[in-house]
């Protein structure tokens, strides 16, 4: 919805289509000016900013966030041409361009389990639930290269807040898209489809766990996830899961797609720590894209002060 219902009719009754769709680009930019503007007499008081939908399209209502890190940005062609997104293909060139085939609207995400407000949202409402941050993170693939990203989101713990876990539950799972009609790599038995995730819920509850929209101040490329995913800094990316659809709050530990297919390799934690090495590669280093020399990676990704106190006691070899 463009502008208020009143203003659409009286406008529509004077102007052909096109003119129409026209003025309501207009009257949402002028009206973003100045507030109100009149035409052909009939004064528009308000107009409501136009719902953003696809990848490239700025996000409105942006404010500064908070864990923000001032080292260089990654360009925004890295970000969004260099992508691990196995629903569209195992390389990571190609998701930014298989990818348009993904249907981010319209589009719901199922919030259920053990909860005392069980909801499922409209992709929109979901975006207008909190106001949307801009939280530049670090973000440590397991593979060993590294970016920083300018995402925008809110804290996951709004959402959680709304439907109210109950005291029963102790984790979170996260659930991407299944759709072989628009995602190409789940033909291919690679993971065992859907692309689920998960969380201890203190972990969910975590302010730097972002609920994420966009990036670079604008609505997600696909290939990024859109239209909504997680965001953990201090994780390896591959618990950020993508274009989510289904969050269930659930009282037992839940499956993790990367953990059911090399559990060995990949553990339900997979917090960023240079001194536990997968076992095929060493993990105390990582390559910054755009940079030769490789740089020390940092206990929990440089978020230590923020996420160690969750893992107080823990054996994080034996919990990796
Ligand atoms: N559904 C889904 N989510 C996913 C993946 C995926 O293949 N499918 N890849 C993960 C991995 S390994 C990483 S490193 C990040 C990459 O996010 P980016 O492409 O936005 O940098 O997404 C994670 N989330
Ligand atoms: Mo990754």
């Amino acid at each position: 919805m463009l502008i208020k219902k009143t203003a659409d009719i009286r406008s529509s009754q004077v102007t052909s289509k096109s003119l129409y769709l026209d003025r309501r680009k207009f009257l949402a930019g002028a009206a973003t000016l100045a507030g109100a503007v009149a035409v052909g007499g009939v004064a528009c008081v308000s107009a409501a900013a136009p719902e953003p939908t696809q990848g490239g399209q700025k996000l409105p209502g942006v404010v500064k966030g908070q864990f923000n890190t001032d080292e260089k940005q990654t360009p925004y062609k890295d970000i969004t041409n260099y992508n691990n997104f196995y629903e569209f293909a195992t390389d990571k060139y190609e998701p930014a361009a298989l990818a348009k085939s993904l249907r981010t609207r319209p589009w719901t995400v199922k919030v259920e389990g053990m909860v005392q407000k069980p909801k499922t949202y409209d992709i929109d409402s979901l975006l207008k639930l909190a106001t949307l941050e801009e939280r530049v993170y670090r973000h440590r693939c397991v593979e060993g290269w590294s970016m920083v990203i300018p995402w925008v989101g809110y804290s996951f713990s709004k959402l959680i807040s709304q439907v109210q876990p109950l005291g029963s539950a102790k984790y979170v799972e996260f659930t991407t898209l299944n759709d072989p009609a628009q995602m190409p790599g789940v033909r291919y038995r690679v993971l065992d489809w859907p692309y689920t995730e998960g969380l201890r819920l203190d972990e969910a509850n975590h302010p730097l766990a972002l609920l994420t929209f966009g990036l670079y101040g604008e609505v997600l490329p696909n290939q990024d996830g859109a239209p909504v995913r997680i965001v953990l800094p201090w994780k390896y990316g591959f618990k950020s899961c993508k274009s989510i659809v289904r969050i269930r709050f659930m009282d037992k530990e839940p499956a993790t797609a990367w953990n059911k297919a090399a559990p060995n390799e990949y553990g339900f934690y997979s917090n960023v720590n240079p001194n536990v090495d997968h076992p095929r590669w060493s993990q105390a280093k990582e390559r910054r894209i755009g940079e030769f020399f490789k740089r020390p990676t940092l206990m929990f990704n440089g978020y230590r002060d923020q996420v160690a106190s969750m893992y107080a006691g823990m054996d994080l070899k034996k919990y990796y």
